[in-house]
């Protein structure tokens, strides 16, 4: 317990421990020796940005020139590409390393190959075999590998190759390395990995770092997204607040805008590219907010199905998979929502709840699918427009067949304490729970269950009136209050009535006042 409340940085695997480690960095060695130009091969989500990011400027301390390539959402998808080799090889590129991709590149790592090029793949993705046209294979999730941890996110297997890097090459010391954490302390919380052994270590000194980052891009995002108040950044803040700046590029005109503002080392720069992020995550919010409105539309036809294939003309694929997060929460049904291309094939994202498996669910209809896979909560897909029905029509039948409906948990089921009153609820008990911080994926924030709890006051709030501010009141007549995000309509509609509510109990700081609050995650009328 002590452990993980305080978690020493040196409990950190040994990283020669990673499969291939011992071929990759023997090929770096000759880079260097070679002084060759590497390219980085990444992808246009947070993780592969900020793993680009970091390998780059660890490059760069090591002594190794690198460039970088990132595919564009729209034109190459997601993973190694020709396209992407072949700018690479133009750049004079003797060697690769991937960031958060390439574990299912074999053709593509062969196409390198066949051009002069070597290949290591870093990466984090599930993998069946290691790839045979590969120098190496660095992937914790292989079946063979030897590596304690398997949970690490894409940045964080691209910091294994540097720590691995640093037991061998001169020019990144410890102290220097540290400067790195801010990266993957992003990703690994963005990309909504297990928050439980090595990334809670990562994590936790990450945040450390990322309050404390020198990033002038990240300075300025900060300054973008919260205004001018000194505050703390937790994983609440990245997660909400500046991984869907950063994410807004690659979903509307390309990441490119995200990862200078990584890399940025000018303030009146850094000031430009974060007001720019700043105006794609408005309209991508526009854009969003649009689609989500004829998805819900559209999901009412659709009332009896168990799994939701919801698909138009004008629904951007870069944005489709946030939507089918925010359905999944509104219906609690597997959700894909999916864009009509004009070459006759849509294409899209889907999100699910637990026990219906999307990875599982894409191998069952595989028949149907031009491209596509995932794992068990996230997937994409690209099919025949023609055979939309169809892949609806069999969802849904796997769906009968494979779904144990006992096995479906209800949010209401997950929390840990009932309480009948508030008066326990002090700013001691919020501190010693905020010890188990950073919250996200195995590490769920601890909930209490509240029955018959009066709604004294509500107003709604936030940028677009989504967030519900609350006074709350229990049997006894104690008040406490209450925040309860994207909750506003749902209390409007008991505003005075008797509820039942599931809540964490958070510090609340605003303008120099502390205080507790109740931070809601579900509401329902007392029955
Ligand atoms: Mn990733």
């Amino acid at each position: 317990m002590q452990k993980f409340i305080d978690p020493d940085y040196k409990d950190l695997h040994d990283p020669l421990l990673l499969p291939d480690i011992q071929a990759a960095l023997k090929r770096l060695d000759l880079a260097i020796k070679n002084d060759e130009t590497v390219g980085i091969f990444g992808d246009y989500d947070i993780d592969g940005l900020t793993a680009v990011a970091l390998l780059h400027e660890a490059f760069t301390a090591f002594g190794l020139k690198s460039v970088a390539f990132i595919p564009d959402r729209f034109v190459d998808g997601y993973g190694m590409s020709k396209r992407g080799i072949d700018e690479l090889h133009s750049q004079g590129v003797n060697l690769i390393v991937t960031v958060d991709c390439g574990s299912r590149s074999e053709k593509e790592v062969a196409y390198a190959k066949s051009l002069g090029i070597d290949t290591i793949v870093s990466d984090h993705h599930n993998i069946d075999e290691p790839l045979k046209n590969a120098v190496a294979t660095i992937n914790p999730k292989r079946n063979d590998s030897q590596y304690p941890f398997a949970q690490r996110a894409g940045a964080g297997v691209a910091f294994g190759l540097v720590q691995a890097m640093q037991t061998r090459f001169k020019g990144l010391t410890f102290d220097k390395a540290k400067w790195l954490l801010d990266l993957v302390a992003l990703a690994t919380i963005s990309d909504v990995v297990d928050l439980r052994g090595e990334n809670r270590i990562l994590t936790i000194y990450g945040l450390k770092v990322f309050n404390q980052t020198k990033r002038p891009g990240l300075q300025a995002l900060i300054k973008q997204a919260f205004g001018n108040n000194q505050r703390v950044i937790d994983e609440t803040d990245i997660g909400f607040g500046l991984a869907p700046r950063l994410n807004a590029a690659g979903r509307l005109i390309g990441a490119e805008t995200a990862l200078k503002t990584l890399l940025c080392k000018e303030e009146a720069e850094a000031e430009k590219l974060a007001i720019k992020l700043n105006q794609l995550n408005a309209s991508r919010r526009q854009e969003q907010r649009v689609i989500f409105k004829e998805a819900s539309a559209k999901a009412a036809k659709f009332a009896e199905d168990r799994v939701l294939v919801l698909h138009a003309k004008n629904w951007s694929h870069g944005i489709n998979g946030i939507v089918a997060a925010k359905l999944v929460e509104t219906y609690s049904k597997p959700t894909f929502v999916m864009q009509d291309l004009d070459d006759g094939t849509t294409k899209g994202s889907a999100r699910s709840i637990s026990g219906f498996s999307l990875g599982q669910a894409l191998k069952e209809v595989k028949r149907l699918l031009i491209s596509g896979g995932g794992h068990e909560l996230a997937a994409g897909a690209t099919i025949k427009t023609t055979d939309v029905d169809e892949f609806r029509e069999q969802l849904n039948d796997f769906y009968d067949r494979s779904v144990d409906s006992t096995k479906i948990t209800s949010v209401w089921d997950k929390y840990d304490l009932q309480l009948t009153d508030f008066k326990d609820l002090n700013l001691e008990l919020a501190e010693k729970i905020a010890s188990l911080k950073p919250y996200g994926q195995g590490n769920p924030q601890p909930l209490f269950l509240f029955t018959n709890v009066k709604v004294v006051e509500h107003r709604p709030v936030g940028v677009d009136g989504d967030h519900a501010k609350l006074k709350l009141q229990d049997t006894k007549g104690t008040n406490i209050e209450a925040i309860g995000f994207r909750l506003s309509t749902q209390f409007a509609e008991h505003a005075t009535g008797q509820v039942d509510l599931l809540a964490g109990l958070e510090k609340n700081e605003f303008n120099g006042r502390v205080n507790v609050q109740l931070v809601i995650k579900a509401v329902k009328p007392k029955l």
